[in-house]
This record gives C-alpha cells, sequence and structure tokens, in this order.
C-alpha cells in the first residue's frame, strides 16, 4: 500500500541528518554508561497492538465527523494497520472487536499476513445490542438479573474465544458497560455475584494457553455506579476466576489524578498485571493520543514496567485504545505508537543503581532528578535508527503524507455519512 521507493525516497533525504544526531545521542548516553546500539535493539523488539477500531474517525456522544477515504470493513482496516506498521515497524499486532470485525477467519490472517501482521487479544462487545441479538443489553449483560441475557452474554464471549483461537490470538478482553444510573437501580453485591458466575462460564472456555484480561473503568455510560469500577475490583475478579485471569489497565479508565504508575506496581505485586490500552486523558475516559496530555505520566508507568522486567509470569499485551476525532487516525496511530516506544526508551535510561542508591539514602532530590534526566533524554534518534535499519520510515508522518495513500483509499472506499450520531 505504501510504495517501498516512497519510503526510501524520503529517508534518503533526511539519513544523514540521523546519522549525525544519532552519533552526537550515542556520545552523550557513553558518558552515561549507556550503550546505544542496545538502547537500539530495544527499540527495534518493541511492539504495540492497534485497535482495529481506531482506523476509523472515532466520535463522542453528539456526533461524528467522517474523514476522507474511512476503512469500511476489517479488511480496509487491516490495510491502514499494515500502513501503520509498515512505517514505524512497531505496530506487528492488531486487536479486533467482535461483531464489528467478524468474517472469515482464514481471510483475515491471508490479509494480515501480507503485512506481517498478528492478531493481538480480542474484544468482545455486550456494550451494545446487535441487529440479530434476540435478548437486549439495556439493562446490563453478564450481570444482568435476567439469566437468559447473561447466558446470552457469555455465549458471545465463547465466541470470541473460538474466532480469535483461529486467528492465533491468546487472550480475551472483557469490558462491559454494565452498572447503574441511579442509586438504589441496583443491588451492588448481588450484580457482582453475577458477574462473577458468568465470568467463571467464559473461563471455562479458555483454551490452557489463553489469557482472560479484565478491563476496569470507573464510569460510563453508566455514571453512578460501574460494575468494574476500579483495579480492586478488577484484581478481585482475576484472583477469583484463576491463574489465566489477568487485570488490564486502560490509562484512561480512573479518576483523575488518581496516581496509575503506582496502580501498575500493585498489579505487578500481585503477578496479576496483563497489558494495558494505551491512550492520554485531560478529564476521563477522553481516548486521547498517548504521550500528547501527560507524558510524564506515561513515562512513570513505563518506569514500573521497566522496573520489573524479569518478573516471573510478566507478559504484557501492548494495546492502544485511542479515539480519533479531529485528525487522520492513520497518523494519530503511527504517532502514538511512537510515543508509546519513546517513553519504554526513556524509561530504560533510568540509572537504576544510582536511584536505588538515593531511594535508600533518603535522598528525595536526586532520585526524583533521576528520572527526570531519563525522561528528558531525546530518544528521536534511536527511534528513527531502529525503523530505518528495519525498514521501515525516519519520519512516518512526511512519508504517509507523500505517499498519498489518504487520497487513494478515499477514491476506492465509499463515502460515509456523519449523521448517524456520534459513538463513545
Ligand atoms: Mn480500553
Amino acid at each position: 500500500m505504501i510504495d517501498t521507493s516512497v519510503i526510501e525516497a524520503e529517508n534518503a533525504k533526511r539519513v544523514r541528518d540521523l546519522e549525525t544526531d544519532y552519533v552526537a545521542l550515542g556520545e552523550k548516553l557513553d558518558r552515561r554508561g549507556i550503550d546505544i546500539r542496545a538502547i537500539t535493539e530495544r527499540a527495534k523488539g518493541f511492539g504495540v497492538a492497534i485497535p482495529s477500531w481506531g482506523t476509523g474517525t472515532g466520535g463522542t456522544r453528539f456526533a461524528r465527523f467522517p474523514g476522507e477515504g474511512e476503512p469500511a470493513n476489517i479488511f480496509d482496516k487491516l490495510d491502514d494497520c499494515g500502513v501503520i506498521h509498515t512505517l514505524t515497524r512497531a505496530a506487528p499486532n492488531v486487536s479486533l472487536h467482535i461483531p464489528w470485525d467478524k468474517a472469515d477467519p482464514e481471510d483475515l490472517k491471508a490479509k494480515a499476513a501480507q503485512y506481517g501482521l498478528s492478531f493481538d487479544a480480542v474484544n468482545s462487545n455486550t456494550f451494545q445490542d446487535q441487529p440479530d441479538q434476540e435478548k437486549s443489553y439495556k439493562f446490563g449483560s453478564l450481570t444482568h438479573t435476567d439469566a437468559a441475557t447473561r447466558a446470552q452474554a457469555v455465549e458471545h464471549n465463547l465466541e470470541c474465544i473460538e474466532i480469535g483461537d483461529k486467528l492465533g490470538s491468546k487472550a480475551l478482553t472483557v469490558w462491559i458497560g454494565d452498572g447503574a444510573n441511579f442509586p438504589g437501580q441496583t443491588h451492588m453485591g448481588r450484580q457482582f455475584d453475577r458477574y462473577l458466575a458468568s465470568m467463571k462460564e467464559i473461563y471455562k472456555g479458555l483454551p490452557d494457553d489463553w489469557r482472560l484480561f479484565s478491563e476496569h473503568k470507573i464510569y460510563e455510560p453508566a455514571f453512578y455506579s460501574t460494575v468494574v469500577q476500579d483495579w480492586g475490583t478488577s484484581l478481585l475478579t482475576a484472583q477469583e476466576l484463576g491463574k489465566k485471569a489477568m487485570c488490564l489497565v486502560d490509562l484512561g479508565h480512573h479518576a483523575p489524578n488518581v496516581n496509575i504508575e503506582m496502580i501498575v506496581s500493585r498489579l505487578i505485586h500481585a503477578g496479576k498485571l496483563g497489558g494495558f490500552h494505551f491512550n492520554d486523558s485531560k478529564y476521563g475516559d477522553d481516548d486521547l493520543d498517548s504521550g500528547t496530555i501527560d507524558p510524564y505520566r506515561l513515562f512513570l508507568v513505563w518506569n514500573e514496567l521497566v522496573d520489573a522486567e524479569g518478573t516471573p509470569g510478566l507478559d504484557l499485551a501492548h494495546m492502544i485504545d485511542q479515539s480519533h476525532n479531529v485528525t487522520d487516525p492513520i497518523e494519530s496511530l503511527m504517532v502514538s505508537t511512537m510515543e508509546i516506544q519513546r517513553a519504554y526508551l526513556q524509561a530504560s535510561l533510568v540509572d537504576r543503581e544510582a536511584l536505588a542508591g538515593y531511594q535508600s539514602d533518603n535522598d528525595a532530590l536526586m532520585a526524583s532528578a533521576t528520572l527526570r534526566a531519563a525522561f528528558r533524554t531525546d530518544v528521536d534518534a534511536i527511534l528513527a535508527k531502529a525503523r530505518l535499519e528495519d525498514g521501515g520510515s525516519i519520519d512516518p508522518v512526511k512519508t504517509y503524507r507523500v505517499s498519498g495513500y489518504r487520497a487513494v483509499v478515499a477514491d476506492q472506499r465509499p463515502k460515509v455519512s456523519g449523521a448517524g450520531g456520534g459513538i463513545v
């Protein structure tokens, strides 16, 4: 979809400056006892999963303003994911949403293989009704008071596992919108009991080498109470279900000012951190582009993850979960991929021995300065070098624009109307 000659021509314009910057950064890091090659190899080994739903323009509860050349189906979405990975070389996985992305698994695998893509966790959807669905989720899905509605929601999750298994996925992410809008609307204890009972049914259908991710979210669409509202409930769930159940942290699913890196640390301690939905947030579940609002927080989350490397059983799924309302989704997803990779590299530069010394000496000032020294290091040249060595683009956004990809697909794909209202 992106011609190699375009990437090569664009890289040729920038490769000399990159080499100069890379050598200069290498000398600087060398003075700090850091081998730039080792950090470059870490960059090359890094990957995130692109959410299939993120390739279309998102929206709010009020409206959606579709862009040109919106993907019309999962195969278009996979083409867009292919572009992102081709240029960044850091997005080798795709996370699917069922039933939105339902298609013949063999066709999906063939399309993904064209771009060297694999499938990460599959996401079930019981937060909306589908046209052919018998029971409504208006008053809940896995926690509904009606047993037949719960059974239908369980069945859908089992079907997601079956589909994911054919695609090579190894995890199911469950997020439900169940909750209440009024005090007294539901019995919070019984509702949670019903949730656990439904999740146990799903867990039973999980293959041995699969994991079940429980994703918490403080509010929305339920505005008074949400069944899996925070990491405490998520952890309780994961502990009750068993070894294959883990917690998934979506960075936008907490109250403002919550210390997310501390939640990360606690979940690692409990052996229950399974993965992430990366995005950024100013107020709530804003689903803004990673690293655009609070890059230091993203760094501090990565600081915990890099610190915990080597912990037995710690095997994280890195997924993006964003909504792009005012940008070209491909551009936003490429930039986000690189910002997440950047935070990972910066966290890899932390002088952990010095930090441990300052911590044990109670030298708060120097401990904090040690983290900020890593955070302030400009690793652009390493990121670009890693992409270049892997056949990607030194400057993915500029190369993408020069390629004219969006205009080409706008000609091929049907126009999308925004009149259907917003999506959350
Ligand atoms: Mn999420």
